[in-house]
């Protein structure tokens, strides 16, 4: 697991070189807007519930027969692994957030996900959607465009963290599908 300094570390000696210009440069600006990006992992995580319940109720709304008999999340059981694994998604996702690396996600949580997926018979298409629709509600925290739940906080551009945020969860988009 890496975070934005480690990863800068690793490249610099996988090249036999020193970390210097454009690698400081890159991570003072990882240093610079660093409140933003504890801000962004703030909102987030605080709306974490709020954030999967949507998303799972959207996918049953645009997917009914996802409730019906031999539907993906048809039983109780069902239903609590699939918000379970939404929490746990989004969890990931705020890891790779704080540490501005995609490492952690990759490793411990997207890593051999597609496979059990597809042994459980857990629809990915459907799996896929209800990531997207965390990511609109994340990325509009990131964003402080949730209408319904506007933080106070010092306005300012959040548009390559928000980028940065949506890339997340793109990955896990890419690794199930
Ligand atoms: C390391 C991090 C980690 C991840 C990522 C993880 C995922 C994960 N999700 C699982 C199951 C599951 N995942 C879902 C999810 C869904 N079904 C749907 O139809 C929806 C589209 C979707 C929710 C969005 C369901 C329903 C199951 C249970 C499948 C079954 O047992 O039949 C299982 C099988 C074991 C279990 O049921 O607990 C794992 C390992 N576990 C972990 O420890």
């Amino acid at each position: 697991m890496l975070d934005a300094f480690s990863k800068a570390v690793v490249a610099a000696d996988a090249k036999g070189g020193f970390v210097g210009g454009g690698d400081l440069d890159a991570l003072k600006g990882f240093i610079a807007d660093g409140n933003k990006r504890l801000d962004a992992v703030n909102f987030i995580s605080s709306n974490a519930s709020c954030i999967v319940t949507d998303a799972v109720a959207g996918i049953v709304c645009e997917t009914p027969g996802l409730v019906a008999p031999g539907g993906g999340v048809y039983t109780n059981r069902k239903m609590a692994a699939c918000l379970r694994d939404g929490e746990i998604v989004l969890r990931y996702v705020c890891y790779a957030v704080l540490s501005g690396d995609s490492s952690v996600l990759t490793d411990r949580c997207l890593n051999g996900l597609k496979e059990t997926y597809a042994a459980l018979g857990v629809p990915t298409g459907n799996t896929s959607r209800a990531v997207g629709i965390m990511k609109a509600a994340a990325v509009a925290f990131v964003n402080n465009t949730a209408s319904q739940r506007k933080e106070s906080v010092t306005s300012g551009d959040c548009a390559s963290l928000a980028a940065e945020v949506g890339s997340y969860f793109d990955a896990v988009g890419s690794a199930i599908s």
